[in-house]
């Protein structure tokens, strides 16, 4: 068995984290990965606290073990959302795209486990300061925003400079990749694309399809110019964003404009062309739609093979 301080921490038996993808992953994804011993988590993303408390009670309904919420800080109903999961004392709040400083106080007070997802050495330092038990070291490899390192040198930093649990995020679909994060020194992984293609996953067929035909070089980031960078899969719609980000007559709120509801409708919609399909660079190794249990059973008996038979690089 793979164990790690994690699995005592969080009371989850296998160290993986799924992804708070926003239009993704909802009460059954989250439920189905907790209830597979992983660590379930549901997306705040950019709704109000009547939907969250619906997810969370939902969640509550079906499973009984530890689950997350991803708080998304670029998000207009933070301070909202923030106070639900403290109200609900939700077991693990994750936090992405900014600083969740603010409301970390009052996640404590309620007995939160919080693990921010961060992209730099810098950040990871100060949530640790702020209370953080764990965190999520998370390499540009991955889908949606991400920041400037890869994680195969952002996780050893991370590593080597907290003394708290670091999961690795970006690029890990596969229990090789599980594997090398181990290596890397991290005590868990996180996986966002991997679950895309859960059978329990409720995006639309068309957007798992995508995901699965993907190759190596099928991903591109745009966003740059708005200080948030997004990569999903090359579609006539990240082409025109890219088009229209490269033409210095069109203006940050327009392009902010054009961006607005296009993972919406990739997700909820399964609008392939007009909409942004968000995903990592791990999509070119998801090639199967499979129970979230056995995706998590399956990558974790190939790595436990995989460092069982490490010592055969040694002579
Ligand atoms: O947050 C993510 N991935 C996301 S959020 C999202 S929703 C969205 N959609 C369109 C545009 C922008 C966002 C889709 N995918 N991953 C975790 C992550 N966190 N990546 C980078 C960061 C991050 C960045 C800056 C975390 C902290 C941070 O702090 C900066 C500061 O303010 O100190």
């Amino acid at each position: 068995m793979i164990k790690s301080r994690l699995c005592e921490l969080l009371g989850i038996t296998y160290p993986i984290f799924q992804g708070g993808m926003a239009w993704v992953a909802d009460a059954h994804l989250a439920a189905t990965v907790s209830n597979a011993g992983g660590l379930g988590i549901i997306a705040a993303m950019n709704l109000d606290g009547e939907y969250l408390r619906g997810q969370i009670g939902l969640c509550r309904q079906l499973t009984d073990k530890p689950f997350g919420v991803n708080i998304m800080m670029m998000s207009p109903h933070v301070p909202e959302v923030a106070q639900v999961v403290a109200e609900e004392k939700v077991p693990v709040v994750t936090t992405g795209a900014g600083w969740p400083g603010p409301y970390m106080k009052a996640w404590l007070a309620a007995g939160i486990k919080v693990v921010p997802v961060i992209p730099s050495v810098a950040i990871a330092k100060r949530v640790v300061r702020e209370g953080a038990c764990a965190v999520v070291a998370e390499g540009c490899e991955a889908g949606g925003h991400i920041g400037e390192l890869t994680t195969m040198t952002l996780v050893p930093q991370v590593v080597d400079a907290v003394e708290v649990p670091v999961l690795a995020a970006g690029g890990i679909a596969d229990g090789r990749s599980l594997a090398a994060a181990l290596m890397l020194g991290a005590e868990g992984v996180q996986c966002g694309t991997r679950f895309l293609t859960a059978e329990e996953c409720t995006i639309p067929e068309c957007y798992k399809d995508r995901v699965i035909q993907a190759r190596d070089i099928d991903t591109v980031v745009t966003g740059r110019k708005l200080g948030h960078p997004v990569r999903a899969l090359k579609n006539s719609y990240m082409m025109e964003f890219a088009r229209r980000e490269a033409d210095s007559d069109i203006t940050k709120e327009e392009l902010e404009k054009f961006g607005t509801g296009a993972l919406w409708r990739a997700a909820r919609q399964g609008d392939m062309e007009t909409g942004c399909v968000m995903a990592g660079q791990a999509a070119a190794l998801v090639k199967d739609k499979l129970p979230a249990r056995d995706i998590i059973t399956g990558m974790f008996s190939e790595a436990e093979t995989l460092l069982k038979d490490a010592t055969k690089w040694l002579a």
